[in-house]
């Protein structure tokens, strides 16, 4: 319960610092918050084991930090440092860590899905006892690569939980106009698994069904998909003023915040006092902190590293992920068209 709780704040807490560095200028990109939503990521996340795989999307911060990932990596990732786990050169959480388990998001929608069922058909090829778990948001479900994806994954009695966040919102538009269904669960049963519908926003139920479809997958008895219900508080990202949400809707699940929610839990049943909640929250502030201070004190890469690790179709002409001419290296499309020659005549 203390972990639940300890993860929840951090994430929420975590995301509230990144917000004031975006605001100050600090972070490289975008910033997608998950405010509102926290308790679906880190109840699944956490009912995750050592060996599992995960892939969140860009508001499952929550999943990232109770597999273990370090608040600095995120800060680090965020800032575009040159030790960020994309050595600066992209941001949020668009970063696949094998030895975590972690598959980073993939842009377009729907794709993500696709590529864990790979990871998961080579859990089930090696007969090894590992399960793969994955986000949408009902946006990227209604996408015809989701429904290959889940359609696959049902078929082949994949070892994998699919995660469908129903928070209402896909950037402006609101998920009654994408869908004729009224539960969200109901998107389901056209593939023949287990769905279960929870409370998105009640970290135990989200535990409870993630732990049980994750049982069920490492038994081999293949797909679960979990509708979790929640709401996104905030707009898609740090640009999005959300003018187009209903002032009444936003201050009805305000109501149902999942940690405040969580606290009254732990107080009223006697898990937890006050007092404990608060000195975690100071902890939590602490440690950010310091994570943030030393990481704001790491170096940028060097302009040079513009180069490393990039990959392009260096067949057209020019380098296509450049804009504009940089700095030192004047000749980097006669380069590039070199490589490429060379490349072509030594193959
Ligand atoms: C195939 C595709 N279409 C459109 C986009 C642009 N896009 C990025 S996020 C987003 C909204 C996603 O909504 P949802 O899947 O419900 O997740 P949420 O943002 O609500 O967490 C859109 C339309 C994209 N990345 N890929």
């Amino acid at each position: 319960m203390r972990s639940l709780y300890r993860l929840l704040w951090l994430t929420r807490a975590l995301e509230e610092r990144l917000e004031t560095m975006f605001k100050q200028g600090q972070v490289v990109g975008g910033l997608y918050r998950s405010l509102g939503q926290e308790a679906t990521a880190v109840g699944c996340g956490y009912a995750l084991t050592e060996g599992d795989w995960v892939a969140p999307s860009i508001r499952d911060l929550g999943a990232l930090l109770a597999r273990g990932l370090d608040p600095r990596e995120v800060l680090r990732q965020y800032t575009a440092r040159a030790g960020s786990l994309c050595r600066g050169k992209d941001n949020t959480n668009h970063f696949t860590v094998p030895e975590k388990g972690i598959l980073g998001p993939i842009s377009p929608l729907g794709t993500q899905l696709c590529v864990l069922n790979g990871v998961a058909l080579s859990f089930r090829t090696r007969r090894e006892p590992r399960v793969c778990l994955t986000f949408q948001g009902e946006g990227a479900s209604r996408t015809g690569t989701s429904h290959e994806g889940l359609a696959m994954a049902a078929a082949l009695e994949l070892p994998i939980v699919v995660v469908l966040q129903h928070n209402r919102w896909a950037f402006g538009t609101p998920s009654h106009s994408v869908a004729a269904v009224k539960q969200w669960s109901d998107v389901a049963g056209a593939y023949g698994v287990p769905a279960v519908g929870v409370d998105g926003n009640d970290v135990l139920q989200v535990y409870d069904a993630a732990a049980e479809a994750l049982a069920r997958a490492r038994a081999g008895d293949g797909m679960t998909i979990i509708v979790a219900e929640t709401y996104r508080m905030l707009g898609h990202a740090q640009h999005d003023g959300q003018k187009y949400v209903p002032e009444q809707e936003l201050r009805a699940w305000r109501e149902h915040d999942p940690i405040r929610g969580f606290e009254d839990y732990l107080v009223e049943f006697g898990f937890e006092s006050a007092s404990t909640l608060e000195e975690i929250r100071t902890e939590v502030a602490v440690e950010l902190d310091r994570a943030t201070d030393e990481v704001l004190a790491e170096s940028y890469p060097a302009a040079r590293e513009a180069l490393t690790g990039v990959y392009g179709d260096q067949a057209s002409a020019g380098v296509p992920w450049t804009r504009g001419p940089v700095p030192g290296y004047e000749d980097l499309a006669r380069r590039a068209r070199d490589f490429t020659t060379a490349t072509v005549e030594g193959s």
